[in-house]
């Protein structure tokens, strides 16, 4: 008997179809962020990177530097990882061959090389307004400036971003889900707390009013924060502001691993915001002690999150992006052990026996426990070596080992 067929009966015995459970995670989409690939650098030229209370740390080799770099290590990527892909872009990756146009002024022309090597990969593409390194961020604040031409510009950027994600949504024939993450805040304590949030508010109206798009083209989230590095005291997009504004104004309420208070858990919550709205966006990634997006791993609130989605069936309510950024490791490699963990949490989900609630509706939680902890040494490695195998994708022991061989041929050669 195979190691796989083992597993299966296994399963079997617990009431899980292990095949049925493959079909569902294969269609669900995951969106893999484009920034991993880069820190988050962008194409605009004179990048300074990161800011705006998010910092990529690490010097590893090999970076992308360029549109045709940062695509061959994305797709090198994508080969090592099973499932369905989308490909979540930042405005800041923009071509603008030599043509002297600002954020607020790009349009579908600056993606088109996006839009053709996605066609060409069979995979969609997301998006997200970039409201930080930029001159007109140097403040701190972007659309609750209190100054009208910066609170301006960033309007007219998100207006851009939404008609740039719809364009993605008719040319792949795939929803575009794009993402509006402002870093606006406060180093220290302000007096007035009420006056940037009145302001962030309207300005997004001002951008969603614009234009309606279709659904089928285009789905909007807005992010919130508790706190980036250097904006510690007050941030305009708290929670309450960005979930009160999602509720009120029909968007999706994104919701980032790394933006609570360490001790509180976005798989709590997603259950509680799915009972007042259709569709919540996530943002999978890990803070470590605070927001510092270190690569997804296999830990238990990955698996919480997973859970929650396959066992409340809300595959089509969740959209799943992963938001994370570490320079330290081969980037390549970053994107398969997130990516590839993803994976993994989703189909454990899937494969989770129904009989544990069934014990906890019948109010025993010994045996809830007892099999919560059983489940935990499932033969689930054999089955997720024949899900990369039946998707084309490498076994656990074996996509390393494809990285290893890239870095030496390819991301080592740019030095
Ligand atoms: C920052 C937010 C945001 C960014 C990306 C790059 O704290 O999480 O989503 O990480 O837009
Ligand atoms: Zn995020």
């Amino acid at each position: 008997m195979s190691a796989f067929e083992f597993a299966k009966e296994w399963y079997k015995a617990q009431g899980v179809d292990v095949c049925a459970a493959m079909d569902a995670v294969a269609k669900i989409p995951v969106s893999m962020h484009c920034w991993q690939g880069d820190d988050v650098m962008g194409f605009e030229g004179d990048s300074m990177g990161a800011s705006g209370g998010i910092l990529t740390t690490g010097n590893y080799p090999g970076r992308a530097r360029n549109a045709a770099e940062l695509r061959a290590d994305i797709e090198k990527a994508l080969s090592l990882i099973p499932g369905t892909k989308k490909v979540n872009l930042h405005a800041n990756y923009a071509e603008l061959n030599g043509k002297k146009i600002d954020r607020d002024a790009y349009t579908i022309d600056e993606f088109t090389g996006w839009v053709d090597w996605a066609k060409a990969n069979n995979v969609g593409l997301d998006f997200n307004t970039t409201n930080f390194s930029h001159p007109m961020a140097a403040s701190g604040f972007t659309l609750s400036s209190p100054d009208e031409k910066v609170r301006k510009f960033w309007i007219e950027h998100g207006k851009r971003c939404r008609e740039i994600g719809e364009e993605f949504g008719k040319r792949l024939g795939k929803t575009c889900v794009i993402n509006h993450w402002m870093p606006d805040g406060y180093k220290d304590v302000p007096e007035d707390t009420v006056g940037p949030r009145a302001r962030m508010v309207a300005a997004l109206d001002e951008i969603f009013n614009a234009k309606e798009i279709s659904e089928e083209y285009l789905l909007d989230g807005v992010e919130s924060k508790v706190f980036g590095i250097g904006v510690e005291s007050y941030t305009v997009g708290s929670h309450e502001l960005m979930m009160g504004y999602a509720l009120s104004r029909n968007k999706m309420y994104t919701l980032d691993a790394g933006h609570f208070h360490p001790t509180e858990k976005i798989s709590d919550k997603i259950g509680a915001i799915l009972q007042f709205m259709p569709r919540v966006l996530l943002h999978v990634s890990r803070g470590i002690r605070w927001d510092s997006d270190h690569v997804v791993a296999l830990d238990d609130e990955l698996q919480a999150i997973m859970n929650e989605v396959a066992t409340n069936n809300y595959q089509d309510r969740v959209c799943i992006a992963l938001d994370y950024f570490d320079a330290s490791l081969n980037r390549v490699a970053a994107w398969g052990i997130g990516m590839r963990n993803a994976q993994k949490a989703l189909l454990r989900a899937f494969l989770r026996p129904a009989n544990i609630r069934e014990a906890e509706y019948a109010g025993d939680y010994t045996a809830r426990l007892a099999m919560q902890e059983a489940y935990k040494v499932a033969p689930f490695s054999a089955i997720w070596d024949e899900y990369c195998q039946r998707q084309n994708a490498p076994i656990e022991t074996e996509w390393f080992k494809q990285v290893q061989d890239y870095e030496k041929n390819v991301q080592f050669k740019r030095i």
